[in-house]
């Protein structure tokens, strides 16, 4: 089993520094070390390039360093293609939400039904009209989707990456109207945290499993921090109370690694300045532990 990770150290795709180097806190977390006893053969390949803002240039649109975040994906994507060109399992760590944008556009052209967890407080699927924020790390499913600028759409040439009957939602508990109308009118499957008190995680998971194994060919998992609770992921930009917890969320990546269904997947907006201590980073490399099968070993 051949994993490569890949760095994002992109902070352009929302307002508050310091998510940049979450890369740098999960290695210094023991990523490398972790998976390593799993038995994978692991090559960190460092952090792709992000173009620095262009600090004289003002914003001309509603989307927040639009050229930086596009051009800083653009480099993502092709570093991802190739890794999966070569059979190893991309594992890509951020860096802002904005990022899974180039992971998905370097990701999806392999597959013909990629299937998309996204596990996030957000739904993401904001445009430059529906975004309160102009942020992009608010957009990135929706980019995926073929919804949003021509400069973000069309990166690695083709549109759309993903399909809205291929994506399940788990975790959100703050979606803007534009999301709202978008989910509905797309009929994507969301499990808010409402079904997830309801249900309980195990039926949550079994039926996202049950939902995507049959059509998809490949399933990514987009893994946002804020999807916890901020009790336990205290470091990261947008956090919402009434999350995930750190048990239901290590259950989920149990089920998802007995479910032998993930080919690729994403850690993304762990700020180690807004953390304690690098909690947040350590969380994300033990759900990387469970994801890749620590239970079954
Ligand atoms: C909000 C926040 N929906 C926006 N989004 C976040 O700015 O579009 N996504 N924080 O992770
Ligand atoms: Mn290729
Ligand atoms: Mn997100
Ligand atoms: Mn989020």
């Amino acid at each position: 089993r051949q994993l490569s990770i890949i760095g994002a150290p992109m902070d352009l795709g929302q307002n508050r520094r310091g998510v940049d180097m979450g890369p740098s806190a999960i290695r210094y977390a023991g990523i490398v070390e972790r998976l390593e006893q799993l038995e994978y053969d692991i090559e960190d390949l460092g952090d792709v390039a992000i173009p620095r803002p262009d600090r004289k240039e003002e914003q001309k649109s509603h989307l927040r360093n639009l050229k930086e975040v596009a051009e800083g994906n653009a480099n993502l994507a092709r570093t991802v293609d190739d890794e999966v060109n070569k059979g190893r399992f991309p594992l890509i760590i951020g860096g802002d939400h904005s990022i899974a944008i180039g992971s998905l556009a370097g990701i999806a052209k392999h597959y013909n039904q990629l299937g998309v967890i996204w596990y996030d407080a957000h739904g993401d699927l904001n445009t430059e009209s529906t975004s309160p924020s102009g942020n992009i790390h608010g957009m990135p499913l929706a980019v995926s989707l073929g919804i949003g600028h021509e400069e973000l759409v069309n990166i690695e040439s083709y549109q759309p990456k993903i399909k809205p009957e291929n994506i399940v939602i788990i975790g959100a508990r703050s979606l803007d109207d534009g999301e709202k109308e978008l989910i509905q009118d797309k009929g994507i499957k969301v499990y808010t945290m409402h079904e997830i008190d309801r249900m309980g995680m195990t039926s949550v998971i079994q039926e996202s499993v049950d939902y995507l194994q049959d059509k998809c060919d490949g399933v990514h998992l987009s893994l946002d921090l804020d999807g916890l609770d901020p009790q336990d992921a205290p470091g990261v930009g947008t956090p919402v109370m009434g999350g995930m917890s750190y048990r239901e969320s290590h259950l989920a990546m149990e089920m998802l690694a007995e479910a032998d269904m993930i080919t690729s997947a994403e850690f993304v907006e762990v700020n180690p300045i807004l953390d304690e201590k690098n909690k947040t980073a350590s969380v994300a490399v033990g759900l990387m532990g469970s994801l890749f099968g620590e239970k079954l070993k």
